[in-house]
């Protein structure tokens, strides 16, 4: 994305003043929650190996990191449907 020419740098936020947002979306056990407690840096997403889904409704848990951005996720239950069809609808 083109960045606006008349910023300036102290106009711009400071990493730590930064806040990324995401949402984990996907099958059900191809390791959202995993990926979530990776991301995060803490287990905090219930993960299990199993075939049933381990993930029943959405949670949302954050991680400041040092000097850096404020993380939100978003951890969903999963899909019973493939990804490929997910981006039909
Ligand atoms: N080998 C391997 N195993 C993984 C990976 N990510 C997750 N797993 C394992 O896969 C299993 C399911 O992971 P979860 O993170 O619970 O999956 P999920 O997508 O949250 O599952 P649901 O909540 O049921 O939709 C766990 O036993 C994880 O340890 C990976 O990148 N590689
Ligand atoms: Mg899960």
């Amino acid at each position: 994305m083109a960045r606006d020419p008349n910023t300036t740098a102290s106009s711009m936020p400071s990493s730590s003043e930064l806040v990324i947002n995401m949402v984990l979306v996907g099958r059900i056990g191809n390791g959202k929650s995993s990926s979530g407690n990776s991301i995060l840096g803490k287990k905090v997403f219930k993960t299990k190996r199993q075939v049933m889904p381990v993930t029943f409704k959405c949670e949302m848990y954050s991680a400041a990191l040092q000097d850096g951005p404020t993380i939100n996720v978003v951890d969903s239950p999963g899909s019973k449907i493939k990804n490929e069809r997910m981006v039909e609808f």
